[in-house]
């Protein structure tokens, strides 16, 4: 059973995990699927990026608002958007920042706060703590996937 400082320790390592994993790849691979209609490497490095910063929506309103409803989008949609053709450079930067400030915030977190929740409309009530592990488990699955295309790829 996985525990707070788990989560915290996984948000922090995350960031440097991943590009250690997508650096070396070229741009021929980072465009590589695990099946058609699957994302690329590149476009889940640029969900990561959208995706915690969306996280840090739900982290933070909890703890200043009560009961608020947290942000939804449409992430298949997002992920064809034209910026989904970058190169990563950028959407790592954000991915550095941000878990920096995830795990300074988390961290910091008193009891009470970890309890603070929010309405998210198809998880229902999440807690602060839920929220974190939900994001712990995202970076894992984001990497299995992206470990699966370099199986098939052989990378
Ligand atoms: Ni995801």
């Amino acid at each position: 059973m996985a525990t707070r400082q788990d989560y915290i320790q996984k948000l922090r390592q995350f960031p440097a995990e991943l590009e250690a994993r997508v650096t070396p790849l070229t741009d021929e691979q980072l465009n590589q699927r695990e099946a058609e209609g699957e994302w690329s490497t590149r476009q889940i490095v640029h969900h990561l990026a959208d995706s915690h910063m969306s996280a840090n929506f739900r982290f933070r309103l909890p703890l200043t608002a009560a009961a608020p409803k947290l942000p939804v989008y449409d992430q298949a949609a997002w992920a064809e958007l034209p910026d989904y053709r970058l190169p990563l450079e950028s959407s790592l930067t954000i991915l550095r920042g941000l878990h920096v400030r995830f795990g300074a915030l988390l961290e910091s977190l008193s009891e009470e706060q970890w309890q603070r929740s929010g309405i998210h409309p198809e998880w229902g009530e999440v807690t602060v703590e839920e929220v974190a592990r939900r994001y712990a488990d995202h970076c894992d699955n984001h990497m299995n996937q992206i470990n699966r295309i370099g199986v098939k790829y052989g990378w």
